[in-house]
């Protein structure tokens, strides 16, 4: 890891802090209400955490990514769901409009999405287009003074408090992914229709919501960047987006590992701490190791990130191993813990279940092994 700066120690003392004393205590609570965790956002945003990297010119705090996938990190080590909620709006949402957006694009959206006041989502997933990223079928057309869009998405992560939307549609679906534009969205707008949110196998409270686009009306300066560019657009916001998600997994793969830890160190069984036996001891050493190595990959990303170069690989690598190792060390946390792991009071099975989705989501663990492979087809390889 590398030495902080002063001002990046406070902020992670700051994430510490509110994850210690305010996150950590309320984590089962969100996880068995299943609300989004609105009031927690809006602390999220007095802290400066809703825009971690957005520069101060826009409001935000002016921190590197490294330091957001350390605070992303700490923040699912208590509750993944917060660490989805932050996740999606900052690395898909502020992000595309801070790297591709107009001066006045980010004069408008970036300050209230950095202070926390309005939460973005990013609507590209649809029932036909999830890991084949460039079949939309959600088509957009030329209007007077803008462009309407009119589809249907899923899966939107934040959607039902959602105010900015970052949204990709097609104006002719035989082009495949040059056909793909991005708009940016008042999620008010007349014809937005945001569904009910899914019942989920984890991350509860972290919204997931299926969204109608009904002839919506967009202005045409909300276009982000040019007509055409928009799977580009998706597929480098997902770079930066996969960091965030392997860093969750880190946080995920953390929080699992320490509460296994602490339990194998003070359970007896035949007379002597369960740590004493090899078959744990050795099960704590392989987690330890791995989530660790996942940390290294992460924080490698998000270097790359900061330096301004393309992460592709090392996003990919990253959030491949952290979200294995996050499935893995959470199955074998609860297994640490036995028939304490099954049960609820001891918040393992929340951690084995908010694991699994760090497989799937913003790429599948094929998807990131189809892109590592993609890449290693280039002549120009080299690690
Ligand atoms: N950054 C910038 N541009 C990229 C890029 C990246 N990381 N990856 C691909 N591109 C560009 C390519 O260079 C290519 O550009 P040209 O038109 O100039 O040739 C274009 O995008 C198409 O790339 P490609 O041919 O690889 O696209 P595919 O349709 O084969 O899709 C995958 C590639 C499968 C990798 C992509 O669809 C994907 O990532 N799918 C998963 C989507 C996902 O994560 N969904 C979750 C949503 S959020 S929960």
């Amino acid at each position: 890891m590398k030495e902080l700066t002063q001002e990046e120690q406070l902020a992670i003392q700051t994430v510490r802090s509110f994850v210690k004393n305010e996150l950590a205590p309320m984590a089962k609570k969100i996880d068995e209400d299943d609300i989004f965790p609105l009031e927690t956002v809006r602390k999220l945003g007095e802290l400066g955490l809703m825009g971690m990297f957005v520069p101060n010119e826009w409001e935000g705090a002016g921190l590197s990514h490294y330091l957001y996938a350390l605070a992303i990190e700490e923040i699912s080590s208590a509750s993944a769901a917060v660490g989805t909620i932050v996740s999606a709006h900052s690395s898909l949402a502020v992000w595309p409009i801070l790297k591709f957006g107009t001066d006045a694009q980010k004069k408008r959206f970036l300050p209230p999405m950095a202070k926390g006041e309005a939460i973005g989502c990013f609507c590209l997933t649809e029932p036909e287009a999830g890991s084949d990223a460039a079949n939309l079928k959600t088509s957009y057309r030329h209007a007077s003074d803008g462009y309407t869009i009119s589809g249907a998405k899923a899966f939107i992560t934040n959607a039902s408090r959602a105010k900015t939307g970052i949204v990709f549609a097609t104006k002719d679906r035989s082009l495949r992914h040059r056909g793909i534009s991005t708009f940016l969205l008042d999620m008010e707008t007349s014809g937005v229709l945001v569904g009910k949110p899914e019942k989920k196998l984890g991350i509860h409270g972290a919204d997931s919501c299926p969204v109608d686009f009904d002839e919506v009306f967009v202005p045409k300066e909300c276009l982000l960047g040019k007509e055409g560019d928009g799977f580009r657009i998706a597929m480098a916001t997902l770079d930066g987006g996969r960091i965030g998600i392997a860093a969750q997994a880190v946080g995920i793969a953390k929080g699992a590992f320490e509460r296994a830890a602490a339990y194998a160190r003070t359970r007896t069984q035949f007379g002597k701490p369960i740590i004493e036996f090899q078959a744990i001891g050795w099960m704590l050493a392989d987690m330890l190791t791995k989530i660790e190595a996942s940390r290294m990959l992460v924080l490698r990303a998000a270097e790359l990130k900061d330096s301004g170069g393309r992460s592709t690989l090392y996003s990919s690598m990253a959030k491949l191993f952290a979200a294995e190792t996050a499935m893995e060390t959470a199955t074998k946390a609860v297994q640490v813990l036995g028939g304490y792991g099954y049960i609820k009071d001891y918040e393992l099975e929340r951690f084995f279940r908010d694991a699994k989705i760090t497989e799937i989501y913003e790429g599948s663990s094929e998807i990131q092994r189809l892109v590592l492979a993609n890449e290693l087809k280039k002549e120009d390889f080299a690690l």
